[in-house]
């Protein structure tokens, strides 16, 4: 019988268990609903991360993707193609920057950020070689290489890894005080890490401020402000950038995920002209970066983003959704409370009882039919599609409070 649990018994014992999925075998997706191997309808409350803050399989997207590979998927960077330049002034003038790196994956253009960091701190700033210090923050996630977790605090992302790639200093997140201290103590800081707001820490709003004051902190000591708007930006906290809350332009921007609507692996480091041109011919690269497949759908997905007004959605609803889910909160001594940006939002609950109430809860909400994930032991993220509507969002808060008076 080709069921869920045949199609969960293959990844068993074929795939590697780096992954520990909830027990939904998904076999389509259209708009904010997934549809599983049975049949059920789920609302999609993770949005494969933020990449389909567009909606699953969004027409325009996919008839983009469709299209270009039918015509030309890559021609890799050895020569040019019709595509790449076209897409390159689209998201450099969306965005409001002179140049783009376009790479696949968020983990690469974290890299590539890295990299441009360092080099512009030698090449630029004047960095002694091999000197160069980038700030992260506590709780960060960036990604999964070597050099990535190098700097991240979660055991699990980085034991085991070493050795590890020096240069980085951690400081806590939502901490003016402290990154002024590493300044003050450290010579040859090239550039700060920060994601606007933490996404993998369960939708970690700073305090109001600290953007901006690390912005100018940044500025007043020449290094860079560089934002990790992965899973922040294009649209998902109610801003296009999460660090437009503050009026802050990152010195070097990057984006990822949401960038092709969840159809195709696109990523990119956006930076003025002063940054990028540290970047020469056969310094940095990548087989698929930049390929036509990924122009074209990227123009698709950031326009279906402003024509479809999904910024403003996700701002609108997401007042909604935190004000109905702080009552719920009331309601069910489990919860602790709700924060979050936009259509960015994690649910804390009380776990001292029970260490996996997280995951049952999940396991309940699939039940009844809202998928949604647990990011740590005691945080559930709620990241709808940036398209559902009022309607559609009033529906799924009733079927949590519903789940939670499970409990
Ligand atoms: C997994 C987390 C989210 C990201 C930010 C870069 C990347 C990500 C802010 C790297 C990727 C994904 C990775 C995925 C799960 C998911 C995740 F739980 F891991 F942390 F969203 F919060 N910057 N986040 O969130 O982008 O290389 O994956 O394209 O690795 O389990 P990527």
């Amino acid at each position: 019988m080709i069921d869920s649990k045949h199609f969960i018994e293959l990844e068993e014992q074929y795939g590697a268990h780096n992954y520990h999925p909830l027990p939904v075998v998904l076999s389509q997706g259209r708009g904010v609903k997934v549809i599983d191997v049975e049949g059920r309808e789920y609302y999609d409350f993770l949005s494969a991360y933020s990449a389909v803050n567009q909606g699953h399989c969004h027409p325009k997207i996919v008839n983009a993707l469709i299209e270009q590979a039918q015509k030309l998927t890559l021609t890799s960077r050895a020569f040019f193609n019709d595509k790449l330049g076209v897409y390159e002034k689209f998201v450099t003038q969306y965005f409001g920057y002179d140049k783009v790196l376009p790479m696949n994956s968020g983990a690469e253009a974290v890299e590539t950020a890295l990299k441009l960091c360092r080099k512009w701190a030698y090449e630029v700033k004047g960095i002694p070689e091999g000197e160069a210090k980038i700030v992260v923050c506590e709780g960060n996630f960036h990604g999964r290489t070597t050099t990535i977790v190098s700097f991240s605090v979660d055991p699990d992302a980085r034991n085991s890894y070493g050795p590890f790639t020096p240069g980085f200093i951690v400081v806590p997140y939502s901490d003016f005080s402290a990154l002024e201290k590493v300044f003050a103590e450290n010579q040859h800081i090239a550039g700060f890490l920060v994601e606007p707001v933490q996404g993998e820490a369960g939708a970690r709003v700073p305090d109001e401020g600290y953007l901006k004051k690390c912005y100018d902190l940044c500025k007043k000591n020449n290094a860079l402000f560089i934002a990790d708007e992965v899973q922040t930006g294009i649209g998902r906290t109610g801003r296009l950038l999460a660090c437009d809350y503050e009026n802050v332009r990152p010195d070097v921007l990057i984006l990822g995920k949401a960038l092709s609507g969840g159809t195709y692996p696109v990523s990119a480091v956006l930076a003025d002209n002063d940054k990028m041109q540290v970047f020469r011919p056969g310094q940095h690269g990548s087989t698929f970066g930049g390929n036509p497949i990924a122009a074209a759908v990227g123009i698709a997905a950031l326009e279906v983003i402003r024509d479809e007004h999904l910024t403003e959605n996700a701002f609108r609803l997401g007042e909604i959704f935190r004000a109905k889910m702080t009552e719920i909160c009331k309601k069910h001594k489990i919860c602790e409370y709700v924060r979050g940006k936009g259509l960015l939002n994690a649910l804390i609950v009380n776990n001292l009882k029970e260490k996996d109430i997280a995951w049952d809860i999940c396991l309940r909400l699939a039940e009844n039919g809202l998928l949604a994930k647990p990011t740590h032991t005691n945080i559930i993220r709620f990241a709808p599609p940036l398209i559902i509507t009022e309607a559609q969002l009033l529906e799924c808060v009733e079927i949590i409070d519903k789940t939670l008076s499970s409990f």
